[in-house]
């Protein structure tokens, strides 16, 4: 099933975690609590770029924890304390899904438990060198069949740093699932990504079973 995620903050994760109002971090924090320890982690600050590093197509990159390849186009790690034209969400280092090389597709594996349900979490926002038309970009998680898949956007007149949290999920059917992202739109520059989650769901207090 591909849904359409929209980049409207805070109000969107408020309305997933059945809170009408709070901070960002206090949404955040609810959403957090019912979740396990992460089942992957990402915010892109290992290779150091110490300002800019293009990877294309066939080439991959080692973070702290996971292996990310390139399966087409380009991506870029930027170091934002350097490089002003994008913003993390946390950290300095984040990465954008559009090179030189064009507009790209990264992908990592990681490990689940078949039959166990899982949130995906991570921030989005752009480019500011995105000219009038959306950044647009998919996120799809495998194993190798389709357990998830959503496309979101980020685009004016919200500024090209508002970072948008996404959140959706999946259950899995393996011990290894992949995540991919996808460049949707033209172009050498589009969605950046950081902050990325994948947390297993646990019990609800006073339930004796995994939701
Ligand atoms: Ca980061």
């Amino acid at each position: 099933m591909k849904r359409w995620i929209v980049a409207i903050g805070v109000s969107w994760i408020a309305a997933a975690v059945g809170c009408a109002s709070g901070t960002r971090h206090e949404v955040e924090s609810e959403l957090k609590a019912k979740l396990g320890p992460p089942a992957l982690f990402e915010s892109f600050e290992v290779p150091d770029v110490e300002d800019y590093t293009p990877f294309k197509a066939g080439q991959s990159f080692r973070t702290i924890e996971n292996t990310w390849q390139v399966e087409a186009g380009g991506i870029g790690l930027y170091d934002a304390s350097v490089r002003e034209e994008v913003v993390p969400h946390d950290g300095r280092q984040l990465l954008e899904l559009a090179s030189e090389a064009g507009p790209g597709q990264i992908s990592a594996p990681f490990a689940t438990t078949p039959g166990r349900a899982y949130t995906l979490i991570f921030y989005f926002a752009r480019d500011r060198r995105v000219d009038k038309e959306p950044a647009r970009a998919r996120v799809e998680v495998l194993a190798p069949k389709m357990l998830l898949q959503a496309d979101f956007q980020s685009a004016a007149p919200q500024p090209f740093d508002s970072q948008a949290l996404f959140s959706d999920r999946f259950v899995a059917e393996s011990a290894e699932t992949k995540l991919r992202f996808r460049a949707l739109s033209p172009g050498h520059y589009g969605i950046t990504i950081d902050a990325i989650e994948v947390r297993e769901e646990v019990a609800k207090p006073g339930s004796s079973e995994a939701p």
